[in-house]
C-alpha cells in the first residue's frame, strides 16, 4: 500500500499565515494538496466578467470576450478583455492616491493627490478604443509566442477623466520633451520589487490630444480594480499597452521612454515587411504606433442558422486606429464581390463606429460574412492575414463569421 505524504510543518506554517486562521488537521493534509482557500480565484467571480469570456492564461490573467459579446456601442465591464503583465494589485487605497510627474522634461518634480486632480481640472468623457497590439495572433503562421488571443482583445468603453495636456501645462515642460513614460504599482510575476512589468508610454504628439486623458472613472463609474482603479492613463486608437494601468507616475522624457517592454521587440513590428518567419533583428524593429483599420461583426453569433428567404441583418464596429472609418463593405462569396454596409460617425475621435446591413441569401447552404473597413486615407482590411511579424502583432484581417440558410 501507498504510504500517505504530509505537508511539512514549514508549509502549515506559511499557509495559516495566509490564511489567517489555523487549519484544524492541518497536518493531515497530503503533501501536495493545496487548500481551496489558496488555489486561484474563480476570475469571472473576482473580476465580475460574462460566463462566455475566454480566459487565456492565469499567471498572469488574461481573458478575451468573443465576437458576439462585444456587442454593445460601449462595452461594459463583464464583456471588456483583460490584459495583465503582471499581477493585479491588492488592497489599493484610492483616498492616499496620489501620481507624481517627473523626468528630464519637466521644469519641476511635481505630485498630485487624486483629490487634487480630480478638483483642479476640468473633466472630459470619450469613448475610447482599446485594442491589444496582440489581438488576432492566434491566426499567424509560424505562431508568434504570447497570449493566443482571437478577436476579442478589444473594448470601447467610456472614459472620464482629466487631460494628460492639461496637467502638463500645469506642472511646465522644457522645449526638449518628446516622449512621456508612465510607471505603475502592479508587481512583476516574480514578485521582485526591482522588476518592473511594463511601463509603456507615447510621444508628445499623442500625449497633447484632446482625448489622451488620465482617467478616474469608465463607464460613469470608478474604473473596475483590472482595470487600473484609480487611476488610468487612456491613450485611444493606439496599442493599448500605452494606456497604463494602476498609474502612480509619468515621466516626461527629452528620448524616446526605455522602460520595461518599449525596448528590444516588445510592442514592435518589422519597420520593412519580412518573409514569414524570418529573424529580425531588434533595430529593424519600429514602435507601434496607431493601430490598422478593423471590423467586428457582433450580430449575429458565428454559426447561426436561418431560414431560406429570410433576410439578416447584421451589426458590429468599426476602428481605424487615430484615423476614421470611411468605408464599410461585407461579402458572403469569400471576398468576391463586396457590398456596402451603413456606417455611423464616430461619436468622438478614436471611438469606435457601428455599422448594419441587411443580407438576402440566394439560396439554402453553407455561407461565410466576411466584413471589410476601409480607413479615411483608403486603406482597406486584408483579406485572410497581413503581413507575417515576429511578435504577431497588428491582425487586422476581415472577420469571418459561417451562416447557414436551411
Ligand atoms: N500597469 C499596467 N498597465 C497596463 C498593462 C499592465 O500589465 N500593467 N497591460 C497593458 C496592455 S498590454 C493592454 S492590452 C491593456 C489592457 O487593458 P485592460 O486589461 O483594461 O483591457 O493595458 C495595458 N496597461
Ligand atoms: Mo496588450
Amino acid at each position: 500500500m501507498e504510504r500517505r505524504k504530509f505537508i511539512s510543518k514549514s508549509v502549515l506554517v506559511a499557509m495559516t499565515g495566509a490564511i489567517g486562521v489555523e487549519i484544524v488537521y492541518g497536518l493531515k493534509l497530503p503533501e501536495t494538496y493545496i487548500p481551496l482557500a489558496l488555489q486561484n480565484p474563480n476570475p469571472f467571480e473576482l473580476f465580475k466578467k460574462d460566463k462566455e469570456m475566454v480566459l487565456l492564461n492565469e499567471r498572469p490573467w488574461n481573458m478575451e470576450a468573443q465576437a458576439h459579446l462585444l456587442d454593445d456601442r460601449i462595452t461594459p465591464n463583464k464583456y471588456m478583455f483583460i490584459r495583465n503583465n503582471g499581477l493585479v494589485p491588492e488592497n489599493i487605497n484610492a483616498e492616499n492616491w496620489s501620481l507624481t510627474i517627473k523626468g528630464e522634461s519637466v521644469l519641476k518634480e511635481k505630485t498630485y493627490t487624486l483629490a487634487e486632480l480630480k478638483s483642479k481640472f476640468k473633466h472630459y468623457t470619450y469613448q475610447l478604443t482599446l485594442e491589444c497590439g496582440g489581438n488576432g495572433r492566434s491566426e499567424f503562421n509560424p505562431p508568434a509566442k504570447g497570449n493566443q488571443w482571437n478577436v476579442g482583445a478589444v473594448s470601447c468603453a467610456e472614459w472620464t477623466g482629466v487631460r494628460m495636456r492639461d496637467v502638463l501645462e500645469d506642472i511646465g515642460i522644457k522645449n526638449d520633451a518628446v516622449y512621456i513614460g508612465y510607471h505603475a504599482i502592479d508587481l512583476h510575476l516574480s514578485r521582485d520589487p526591482n522588476k518592473t512589468p511594463i511601463s509603456r508610454g507615447a510621444p508628445m504628439s499623442k500625449v497633447l490630444q484632446d482625448e489622451t486623458l488620465l482617467a478616474f472613472q469608465m463607464n460613469g463609474a470608478d474604473i473596475p480594480l483590472v482595470h487600473g482603479y484609480p487611476l488610468r492613463l487612456v491613450a485611444g486608437g493606439w496599442p493599448a499597452s500605452v494606456s497604463g494601468k494602476w498609474l502612480e507616475g509619468i515621466s516626461v522624457r527629452n528620448k524616446v521612454h526605455d522602460g520595461a517592454k518599449m525596448t528590444g521587440t516588445a510592442y514592435r513590428v518589422p519597420c520593412n515587411t519580412v518573409a514569414p518567419g524570418e529573424k529580425v533583428a531588434d533595430k529593424d524593429m519600429c514602435i507601434i504606433e496607431s493601430m490598422p483599420v478593423k471590423s467586428l461583426i457582433t450580430y449575429p453569433k458565428t454559426g447561426a442558422m436561418i431560414t431560406d428567404g429570410e433576410k439578416l441583418n447584421i451589426r458590429g464596429h468599426a476602428w481605424a486606429g487615430e484615423l476614421e472609418v470611411a468605408k464599410m463593405e461585407y461579402s458572403i462569396d469569400f471576398g468576391a464581390t463586396w457590398k456596402t454596409c451603413s456606417l455611423e460617425k464616430p461619436v468622438n475621435r478614436l471611438a469606435w463606429q457601428h455599422f448594419n446591413a441587411q443580407i438576402t441569401f440566394p439560396k439554402k447552404g453553407y455561407y461565410e460574412i466576411w466584413s471589410r473597413a476601409t480607413d479615411s486615407k483608403g486603406t482597406a482590411q486584408p483579406m485572410l492575414i497581413p503581413g507575417w511579424n515576429p511578435k504577431g502583432y497588428l491582425n487586422n484581417a476581415c472577420q469571418r463569421i459561417a451562416i447557414k440558410v436551411t
